[in-house]
């Protein structure tokens, strides 16, 4: 089993990023995959330094089980969208920091997809959100995840002092 991947054998979301780099972002959606039991694998995928990678990934994933993709990348951030250009399953698209311009190179790179190829966009550097996107998507068709969803949300809305503190 790959660093990154959950127990099943295949996932249903396919966490990629176009560099190492990107795994300290991108682990938090495996993370709430992890924690809302949703099965997952992660990958590095270039759409620049591996581009047959990235089109051999979009071309077979549906037939591998994967079900969302969410994908980061930083800089010239072409991989979500060019995963999207090339499968028809939904793609959530991370921005992930960058030094030089904040993350912003990385948001504006991700989220102007012309009509016809949609990305669903987070925040940069939103990868749990990206996660719980997917489990979202997962769960229109899975009763069970829905009541898991909910309930994590209520322990992070419970988890919400009322009163501030000082330090
Ligand atoms: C992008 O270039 C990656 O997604 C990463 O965010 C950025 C920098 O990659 P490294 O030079 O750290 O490998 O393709």
């Amino acid at each position: 089993m790959a660093q990154g991947d959950s127990g099943a054998a295949a996932g249903i979301v396919g966490i990629v990023m176009g560099s190492q780099s990107d795994w300290p972002t991108m682990r938090a959606a495996a993370d709430v995959l992890d924690a809302l039991g949703v099965a997952h694998e992660a990958r590095i995928v270039s759409a620049h330094r591996t581009p047959d990678r990235l089109w051999s990934y979009a071309r077979d994933a549906d037939a591998r089980g994967i079900r969302v993709i969410v994908a980061g990348a930083g800089g010239a951030a072409h991989l979500p969208g060019m995963l999207a250009s090339k499968t028809c399953l939904p793609v959530i698209g991370v921005p992930v920091q960058t030094r030089a311009l904040g993350g912003l190179d990385s948001l504006y790179s991700i989220v102007q997809m012309p009509r016809g190829y949609p990305v669903a966009t987070m925040a940069i550097g939103g990868a749990a959100n990206g996660g719980l996107m997917a489990a979202q998507i997962l769960a229109l068709g899975d009763a069970a995840l829905a009541g898991r969803i909910a309930a994590w949300r209520a322990a992070l809305s419970a988890s919400i002092p009322e009163v501030p503190e000082d330090g």
